[in-house]
């Protein structure tokens, strides 16, 4: 059975993952109001993953006899300066959610629950993918100048993206 203290401490986070896929979808919407659809669709794409992020977690609270409580989903932000704004957003808070899952560790270790540490582990590993996604098209975005033929380009690239769930 999961204690009382890491059974918050996670339904926090489930609160954040489905916060990160409510700024995703803010995101994704921003770039269609601008004819970005491949953008988009990478985000599209990213709320699925948060969406599997924040079940992960429903599944394993459950699973070790806890209860799953939803709290309110604070506002995303809805407009952007730039798809360059975007993805400087996009890795912060990537940066912010590894920052959270390794507070969610030292609760699963001070409270020496080995199978929530085993757990937690996925997700250690999952944030590097995160960052590094968020990472990569920040680069490319920046070496292009945000504009131009390259954007276009970029956007057709995304636009292939699909999700496929992350390997458990
Ligand atoms: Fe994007 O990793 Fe979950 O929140």
């Amino acid at each position: 059975m999961i204690s009382k203290k890491l059974q918050d401490a996670i339904n926090k986070q489930i609160n954040k993952e489905l916060y990160s896929e409510y700024l995703y979808l803010s995101m994704a919407a921003y770039l269609e109001s601008i004819g970005l659809e491949g953008f988009a669709n990478f985000f599209k794409v990213q709320i699925q993953e948060e969406r599997f992020h924040a079940m992960k977690f429903f599944d394993y609270v459950n699973e070790r006899g806890g209860r799953v409580i939803l709290e309110a989903i604070d506002r995303p932000q809805i407009e952007f300066k730039s798809p360059v704004e975007i993805f400087e957003i996009a890795y912060n808070h990537e940066q912010y959610v590894t920052k959270l899952i390794n507070e969610l560790m030292e609760v699963a270790i001070k409270e020496n629950d080995h199978a929530a540490k085993s757990f937690l582990n996925w997700y250690i590993d999952e944030q590097v993918e995160e960052e590094a996604s968020m990472d990569k098209i920040l680069n490319q975005l920046k070496m292009i100048g945000g504009k131009g033929q390259g954007m276009l380009m970029l956007d057709k690239e995304l636009a292939a993206r699909t999700f496929t769930p992350p390997a458990q």
